[in-house]
């Protein structure tokens, strides 16, 4: 029979081995930031215009067991002042929503993934988000886009955004 100084060895090399968790969304609110592409797929700019505008998103969740109504929640992104409130949409409990940087129709689509769009004619997320900690931050509504953390419910952070790529709040 082992020791009990040996078991307690196994059991802290156990949970040595066990990797540690990314860092994780949190909320304090209704709505989480889960997600973000900053750095919408290819050319940005292509002759002069602005593309593929709704390449560039972050993803919210709604984490309560109600239906949430996303009008007026502020997506502050902290080295900007494009922090247009997020239109009314009836996101269903638990659901997750695409936060589209250009315009659309607000819709569920056949996967079941909900799009909101925020009609800007231009990217707005920081592709080199470096400078900034959080770069974005998701405040309750009627809060000041003012890049402070009044009325932050969520946040979040990245580095330089490769094209393209999606990244864990
Ligand atoms: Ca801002
Ligand atoms: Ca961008």
């Amino acid at each position: 029979m082992r020791s009990t100084r040996a078991l307690l060895a196994s059991v802290f090399l156990a949970a040595l081995l066990v990797p540690a968790p990314a860092q994780a969304a949190s909320t304090t609110g209704a709505l989480m930031v889960t997600h973000v592409r900053p750095n919408a797929s290819g050319a940005d700019v292509k002759d002069n215009r602005q593309v593929n505008l709704n390449g560039e998103y972050f993803i919210i969740r709604n984490v309560t067991t109600r239906t949430v109504n996303t009008q007026g929640y502020v997506p502050d992104i902290t080295s900007n002042t494009y922090g247009r409130a997020l239109p009314a949409y009836n996101l269903p409990a638990g659901a997750v929503a695409y936060v589209h940087t250009g315009s659309g129709t607000n819709r569920r689509d056949s996967q079941g993934r909900h799009h909101v769009y925020r009609g800007y004619g231009r990217h707005v997320l920081p592709n080199d988000g470096g400078a900034r900690n959080p770069d974005l931050r998701l405040k309750k509504p009627g809060s000041p886009d003012d890049n402070t953390s009044t009325g932050s419910i969520s946040v979040c952070n990245w580095g330089k955004a490769a094209d393209g790529t999606t990244y864990r709040c």
